[in-house]
C-alpha cells in the first residue's frame, strides 16, 4: 500500500490531482475529504496542506507526496526527491519598493526582509556573506515595505503582477521552483516497487506532455528531405496516399522544435500538416 500526499486545495492541487489521474489512478477528488483510496491501485491519496506534507513523509504518514520545490527547501526534512514534475512553476525572488535604486546584491546589508521563507533566506544571505534582519511572516508579505514593516520582501513570483500592483520591483532570484515528487526513505520492498510502477507512469506522462504527434503529406522526391528534419521515435512511418507520387509521414517530435522546422517544412513541400496531443509514451 503506498499512501500519496497531495495538497487539499491550492495551486499544487489541480496539477496533481491531473497527473496522477493521468497515470491512471482512479480516485475521487477530496473536496471534503482527508483521504480517499484509489480504486485500482493498493493506494490511499491523503489530502493535506503543503506545508505539512515534507515531515508527514518523513514521519511516515505518508510514502510519497507532491509538493513546490520551495516548501521542500524550506522545511528541511529527511526524504528523497525523486523527480521534478514540470508544473507549478514560479521562483522565489527579492523584491524592493520600485522607487529605490538597487545598487546590486549589497543593497541588502543592514536591511529588513520579510519573508514566509525565513530558512531559504538565511542561507541566500549567508551564502552571499549578507547581514540582514528576516521578518518571519506567513502571509500577504508583498504588504510589508508599504505598510513600514521591511525595507524588502523575498517571495514567490509568477507572473510579477503582485508584486507590480503593490509598488515592488524583483531585482534578485534566489532559486527557481516546480512541483516535484518527494517519498519516504523508509519504503518497503513492496512500496519501492509501487513507486518505481509508478515513476514509469509519470514519466510516459511528462514525456508525453512535450511532444506532438505530426503527421503531413508530401511529394514522394522530397520524403528523403523532410524525413531528414523529422527525428520520430526510432524513424518517421511513411505511407502511401491514394493519390500516386504522394506519401502521408508520421512522426513525434517536441512543440518547440516543430516550430522552429515548421517553415522548412513547409519549402520542402510538405501539405496538411496535422500536430496531434499524445496521451502516453513509453520508450
Ligand atoms: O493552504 P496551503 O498551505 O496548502 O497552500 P499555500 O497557500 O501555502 O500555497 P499555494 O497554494 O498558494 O501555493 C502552493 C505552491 O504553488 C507554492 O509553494 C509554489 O511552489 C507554487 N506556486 C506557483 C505559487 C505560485 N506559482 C504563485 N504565484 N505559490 C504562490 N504564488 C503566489 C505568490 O506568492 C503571489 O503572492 O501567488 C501570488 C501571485 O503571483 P504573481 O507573481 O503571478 O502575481
Ligand atoms: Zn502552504
Amino acid at each position: 500500500m503506498l499512501k500519496i500526499a497531495v495538497q487539499k486545495s491550492g495551486r499544487l492541487s489541480e496539477g496533481s490531482i491531473d497527473l496522477l489521474k493521468k497515470c491512471g489512478l482512479k480516485f475521487t477528488n477530496g473536496h471534503n475529504q482527508l483521504m480517499t483510496p484509489v480504486q485500482n491501485y493498493d493506494a490511499q491519496i491523503l489530502f493535506l496542506r503543503d506545508d505539512d506534507i515534507p515531515h508527514y513523509v518523513q514521519d511516515g504518514v505518508a510514502d510519497v507526496g507532491i509538493i513546490g520545490e520551495n516548501v521542500f527547501l524550506e522545511h528541511q526534512a529527511n526524504v528523497d526527491v525523486v523527480k521534478k514534475l514540470g508544473f507549478s512553476k514560479c521562483r522565489v525572488s527579492l523584491a524592493i519598493p520600485k522607487n529605490e535604486k538597487y545598487t546590486g546584491i549589497d543593497f541588502f546589508d543592514g536591511k529588513k526582509i520579510a519573508t514566509s521563507y525565513p530558512h531559504i533566506l538565511k542561507s541566500f544571505l549567508e551564502n552571499h556573506g549578507l547581514k540582514a534582519g528576516i521578518h518571519s511572516i506567513s502571509g500577504s508579505v508583498e504588504i510589508a515595505p508599504g505598510i513600514g514593516l521591511a525595507d524588502a520582501i523575498m517571495d514567490i513570483v509568477s507572473t510579477g503582477s503582485t508584486l507590480l500592483s503593490n509598488g515592488l520591483k524583483e531585482v534578485e532570484t534566489v532559486l527557481v521552483s516546480e512541483a516535484i515528487l518527494i517519498s519516504s526513505l523508509s519504503l518497503d520492498d513492496q512500496q519501492k516497487q509501487q513507486l518505481e510502477q509508478l515513476l514509469f507512469r509519470i514519466e510516459a506522462v511528462l514525456r508525453a506532455r512535450d511532444f506532438k504527434y505530426i503527421l503531413l503529406n508530401a511529394p514522394n522526391d522530397r520524403i528523403e528531405d523532410i524525413v531528414s528534419i523529422l527525428p520520430g521515435m526510432k524513424s518517421p512511418t511513411v505511407l502511401p496516399l491514394a493519390e500516386s507520387g504522394w506519401s502521408s509521414i508520421h512522426s513525434v517530435m517536441s512543440e518547440s522544435k516543430f516550430w522552429e522546422n515548421i517553415d522548412q517544412l513547409k519549402n520542402l513541400g510538405a501539405q496538411g500538416i496535422l500536430i496531434v496531443p499524445i496521451e502516453k509514451m513509453v520508450l
